[in-house]
């Protein structure tokens, strides 16, 4: 089980549907979606055609192990899939959470500026990977890609970091064989 944190909009649900559609036939992948409200990322998950559950937090801003154990319940993944848990869109408190996943990926996409894990750095420290999305808008922005990589590594040296997007499929492939390595590996 992997825990996918990020701000709102970074582009979580995204990369889920791309990640389906790519690895369909090779990877069993079932979703547990949390947001305070509404059951759109669980039907768009559906849509790309992997199990979803769809978990409403009201006014809660992260997801707890309760929820999980429940949506595992309901969603009786088969043996060998991965469960992939898109966390509620914050910076601040998922990270306080442990869900009893095998580790957590951060997403930051290139609109939201280089200096967000300097400036949140408790979710980018639980973070074993960081997704940095939506590449392709690069040239469009004054994004500094290294400034960004220098700003995660100085909250957590050891991060892996791979740059993607999930609206070209750039970088997918780096991302799946991390994911492949972390099927197979009990430290990540
Ligand atoms: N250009 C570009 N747009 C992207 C990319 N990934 C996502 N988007 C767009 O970013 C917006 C938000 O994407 P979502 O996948 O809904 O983001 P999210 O992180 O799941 O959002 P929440 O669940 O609300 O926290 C949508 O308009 C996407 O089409 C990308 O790689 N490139
Ligand atoms: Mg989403």
């Amino acid at each position: 089980m992997l825990n996918l944190v990020s701000s709102p909009g970074s582009g979580k649900t995204s990369l889920l549907e791309r990640t389906i559609r790519d690895l369909k036939g090779h990877l069993s992948i079932a979703v547990i979606e949390g947001d305070q409200a509404t059951a759109n990322d669980g039907e768009r998950i559906a849509a790309a055609g992997a199990q979803a559950i769809q978990v409403n937090t009201g006014t809660g801003c992260h997801l707890e192990a309760d929820m999980i154990q429940r949506g595992l319940d309901e969603l009786k993944p088969k043996p060998g899939s991965v469960v992939m848990v898109e966390n509620v869109g914050n910076l601040v408190c998922p990270a306080l959470f442990d869900l009893g996943e095998r580790a957590k990926v951060a997403i930051l996409s290139v609109t939201e500026g280089e200096d967000k894990p300097e400036k949140y750095p408790h979710m980018f420290r639980a973070s074993s990977l960081l997704l940095l999305n939506k590449v392709d808008l690069l040239p469009h922005l004054d994004f500094n890609v290294a400034k960004a990589i220098a700003s995660a590594r100085n909250v957590n040296p050891d991060v892996e970091i791979i740059q993607v997007s999930a609206k070209t499929g750039a970088g997918m492939d780096e991302w799946y064989a991390w994911l492949s390595r972390a099927l197979t590996s009990v430290n990540v």
